[in-house]
């Protein structure tokens, strides 16, 4: 077991516990059956987009995975002692660490930038020097935030927090500014959603360093900490899952646009289907 405490709260009220429970069966459950969904969706995108959507499953199940994980370990954590589970939880002497999220960011953030980058289908050059740029700058974004996070004084949780948003803001800068020269190659059919595919990876990333800049801010206590439980769960639903299915259909767009024949061919299935 990894042990790393960060900080520890030692009462959650019956409403607290559950909310957290509830949430990491529904992550559990969200990103267990997307990876299902796109591993069987294979034949239903072009050869070259399979790439994107096999990473893109791979993602969602080191994420299930490690929702087991935390699963698990935030049970050991708490306990009650009233009749049916209804009283006070308290902390046991299994410490409920982060680690299990921070590895799972660490091998999950670069290869949903690998997703991203594999379903645009740019040219082998470009696509290298853009992931040559984007991977090693996001696991380092997430290394440097990691002994923030374990910290219990606030000093050296900005600090560390500060280092890991220079990696943060470089990403940014290669996805709006490097990225965007690639764009005007897309069929102009998919832009629109490409464009919207980079504005929801922004939003749901900036999740993180707000949930994590809560204690910095004096928020803190056992509501803090179920806020950051549920920003980082929630955020990782949508950055995964969600984010995953929207990968899926720009490969199911770009297959019927760039290949007439394999659009007809889907098209008819659907009217099979539909009778
Ligand atoms: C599936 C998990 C994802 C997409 C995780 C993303 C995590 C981040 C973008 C974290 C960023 C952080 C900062 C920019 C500064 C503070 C420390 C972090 C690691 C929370």
């Amino acid at each position: 077991m990894i042990v790393a405490q960060g900080i520890q709260v030692n009462e959650l009220s019956s409403g607290q516990y559950d909310s957290i429970y509830n949430l990491f069966s529904l992550a559990i459950a969200s990103l267990g059956f997307t990876g299902l969904f796109l591993v069987i969706s294979q034949g239903r995108v072009l050869k070259r987009y399979r790439n994107a959507l096999i990473v893109s499953a791979t993602v969602c199940f080191i994420a299930t995975y490690h929702y087991f994980r935390i699963f698990n370990n935030f049970k050991d954590s708490y306990q009650t002692s009233a009749q049916g589970g209804r009283g006070t939880f308290t902390l046991t002497n299994v410490e409920f660490n982060e680690a299990y999220r921070y590895v799972d960011w660490f091998l999950t953030v670069p290869l949903l930038l690998v997703e991203t980058i594999a379903v645009l289908a740019l040219a082998k050059a470009v696509q290298k020097s853009l992931l040559f740029k984007l991977v090693p700058a996001s696991a380092l974004m997430i290394a440097l935030g990691y002994p923030g996070e374990l910290a219990t004084d606030t000093a050296t949780r900005l600090i560390w927090g500060t280092l890991s948003t220079i990696p943060f803001l470089y990403l940014l800068y290669v996805l709006f500014v490097e990225l965007s020269k690639s764009l005007d190659r897309q069929p102009p059919e998919v832009r629109g959603t490409v464009s919207r595919l980079r504005i929801m990876l922004v939003g749901l990333w900036g999740v993180y360093p707000i949930a994590y800049l809560f204690p910095v801010f004096g928020f803190d206590g056992s509501n803090a900490f179920v806020a950051r439980q549920v920003g980082y769960s929630l955020a990782d639903i949508f950055a995964k899952a969600a984010f995953g299915l929207v990968i899926f259909k720009i490969a199911r767009m770009k297959s019927e646009v760039e290949d007439p024949a394999f659009a007809e061919q889907e098209d008819t299935e659907v009217v099979h289907a539909a009778r």
